[in-house]
């Protein structure tokens, strides 16, 4: 039998005006006890407000508003930080844009509370997918995740993937507070983080869908920065351990 747990979904938000109450919505009718945080950079478009609104409507939703736009990474760190002080023993990353379809949050809530410290919702373990994604697309991806599997030993197949649930006592084992990446990077780093002190990683099947309302907020600048900081991760550990 699986334990009961209290979980914080945190749904980082730039510009998700069109997209902030359907998906309140759709969370709240798949878990009907979960506490949701939005952290919200500000943005123009009144992401905040509507969430806020929203939350009169669905229940048990807090928004946290920060000054200006600083980044996914960033967001996470304050959300996770929010949530640790109030006292949820699982938090959730979940995107604003309906990618992540809040009918699978029960299944990665599941997973942790069957045993794993992280559950991570994969696109590339039997059964995940990415079916609108254009050629190109894909192969970047997969192959920035092979890689990034490969050089950290990593033993995930899908680390850049932001859909996840964390228990509580890994993320302060890893001390979360303490990464620096954004984007696709801090994705990696955190798993890097909960391999590298032991937790065990389950990776739950997750079809991806397009973002079909609004515009990606992620550049050639994220992708590129996950690649330089996988590979000076992969270098730095071979270097320190040849030291010792
Ligand atoms: N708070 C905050 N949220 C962000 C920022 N950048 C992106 N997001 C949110 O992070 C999620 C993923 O971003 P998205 O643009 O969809 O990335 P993509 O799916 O990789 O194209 C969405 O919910 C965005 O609104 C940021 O700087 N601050
Ligand atoms: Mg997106």
């Amino acid at each position: 039998m699986s334990e009961p747990i209290r979980p914080l979904v945190v749904i980082p938000t730039y510009q998700e005006a069109e997209n902030i109450a359907v998906v309140l919505r759709r969370v709240r009718a798949a878990v009907p006890a979960a506490t949701v945080l939005v952290v919200d950079d500000g943005s123009p478009d009144g992401t905040a407000d509507l969430a806020e609104a929203t939350g009169v409507e669905v229940g048990q939703v807090i928004v946290l508003r920060r000054p200006r736009k600083d980044g996914l990474g960033s967001a996470y760190r304050a959300g996770f930080e929010r949530g640790l002080e109030m006292g949820h023993d699982v938090l959730v990353e979940m995107d604003a844009d309906l990618s992540h379809d809040p009918g699978d949050l029960p299944r990665l809530l599941r997973a942790v509370a069957e045993g794993a410290t992280l559950a991570i919702g994969s696109r590339y373990v039997p059964g995940g997918g990415t079916p609108h994604w254009a050629f190109h697309r894909r192969l970047l991806s997969r192959w920035g995740n092979r890689y990034a599997g490969l050089v950290l030993g990593l033993g995930v197949r899908d680390a850049t993937a932001g859909f996840r649930a964390y228990r509580a006592e890994i993320l302060e084992a890893i001390d979360y507070k303490t990464t620096r990446a954004d984007g696709y990077a801090f994705q990696v780093e955190m798993a890097y983080r909960v391999r590298k002190v032991g937790g065990s990683i389950t990776e739950v099947p997750i079809s991806f869908s397009d973002r079909v309302r609004g515009t990606s907020k992620m550049s050639t600048r994220i992708v590129v920065e996950a690649m330089l900081l996988v590979t000076w991760w992969a270098l730095r550990d071979r270097l320190l351990r040849r030291g010792r």
